[in-house]
């Protein structure tokens, strides 16, 4: 057994921070309609409020990821209200999103789009969402474009791709110093014959043509089924170009199902590639963010579930001997060298993990804590008449 012991791995958990989604407390559905949620979210106050409960909950959620459209409908002249609601739930803003995919103007793309004054419009968007970014003191603008086109001789991929690079140049050089533009890869939905931005190659490629501030940002759904994402990783960290992480899980596509859910161990590969990272820098500046959507799960367990299952993961992957696997590798002792990975996913690390949440006078099981809270209970209530109200179908 080679496993380092959880109790005494434990202390790598005080710098890990998740950021949670905004949307991920909302209704959202899927194409063949949504399943309201009477205890859902929908005014940013809400939002704040519930990501404010998980962080009470868990200690390492301080931060709430921004989509600009659904949470600053008024652009940078909300950042007012998001810095008193900050203020008041005591949890700060986090990622700036931009919404490039909703407007009617992007049916054959935002920044991609063949008609220049359509392009000037979502550049625009972009450089205000790095203004809403500078309003509240966010780190990150982390873009995701879901241009792309549905059949074949549609649209000039080459001519799209130095239209990318103009708006990517513009919206890096528009960053004040200390903030980092995130580029997320999506291989294909909503479009399905090409993507612009489809794989890491091409979102590592515009990073680096953009600017030293530009990184690449890997969402763990937006891989073709076989893909190997911890080499993926392995290169990113490698071009010194891995910004951060969408967490989630998946059977088929972009399921945008909980993390560790279906595959855990994918993700714990993926935190063994960082916790190999030699450089403590390079793997103390990525981000660590959740991107779901919870259709099924109630959103407040599903969230808490989530961060609890990250804090699992990382833990076990902490405990992997890396000297002794070196040494195993380098003998080509294949069974041995896998045989670390495994004592070290295998072991069970909750008892170690509610010691820790012990210390820090955190309830030692959050979900068990919110249950016993009656917080959702106490939000369905306040919420459900309106909620109700709300169109369930998606056409
Ligand atoms: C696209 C995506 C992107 C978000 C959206 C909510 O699939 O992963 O990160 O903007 O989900
Ligand atoms: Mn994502």
């Amino acid at each position: 057994m080679s496993a380092k012991d959880p109790a005494s791995a434990a202390h790598v958990l005080d710098s890990l921070k998740i950021e949670i989604p905004s949307w991920g407390f909302a209704n959202t559905g899927t194409r063949f309609g949504k399943f309201q949620q009477a205890a859902a979210a929908t005014t940013i106050e809400e939002k704040f409020a519930d990501a404010a409960e998980v962080n009470a909950l868990t200690g390492i959620t301080p931060q709430l990821a921004l989509h600009v459209l659904w949470d600053l409908p008024g652009g940078v002249h909300d950042a007012v209200q998001i810095k008193k609601l900050s203020a008041k739930f005591g949890v700060q803003p986090g990622s700036i999103n931009p919404n490039l995919f909703q407007d009617q103007e992007y049916k054959f793309g935002s920044i991609c789009n063949p008609d220049s004054g359509i392009r000037r419009k979502a550049v625009d968007h972009l450089l205000e969402s790095v203004e809403i970014a500078k309003a509240l003191g966010s780190r990150d603008v982390s873009l995701w474009i879901a241009d792309g086109s549905n059949y074949p001789g549609a649209q000039s991929m080459r001519k799209r791709i130095g239209w990318l690079h103009d708006a990517l140049k513009v919206t890096h050089d528009s960053l004040d110093s200390g903030q980092r533009m995130l580029v997320e890869y999506k291989p294909f939905e909503p479009a399905f014959y090409h993507t612009d931005i489809a794989d890491w190659g091409m979102a590592a490629q515009l990073a680096q043509a953009a600017g030293p501030q530009a990184f690449v940002l890997v969402d763990t759904g937006h891989h073709y089924q076989s893909q190997n994402i911890e080499q993926i990783v392995a290169w990113l960290l490698h071009l010194r170009r891995l910004g951060g992480f969408h967490f989630n899980d998946r059977r088929y596509a972009d399921d945008d199902l909980t993390i560790g859910s279906i595959d855990p161990y994918q993700v714990f590969r993926i935190f063994h590639e960082i916790f190999s990272e030699p450089d403590a820098e390079i793997a103390g500046g990525i981000a660590y963010m959740i991107d779901q959507s919870h259709n099924i799960k109630g959103k407040m367990e599903a969230m808490v579930q989530t961060v609890m299952t990250a804090q699992e993961l990382y833990l076990k992957s902490a405990l992997v001997d890396r000297e002794r696997l070196a040494e195993l590798q380098s003998e080509t002792k294949t069974v041995e060298a896998e045989e670390c990975l495994r004592d070290a996913f295998w072991t069970d690390v909750r008892p170690a993990l509610r010691e820790w949440r012990r210390q820090k006078g955190l309830p030692e099981n959050p979900l068990e804590a919110l249950r016993e809270s009656g917080y959702v209970e106490r939000i369905e209530k306040e919420r459900k008449e309106r909620n109700a109200m709300l169109s369930v179908s998606y056409a």
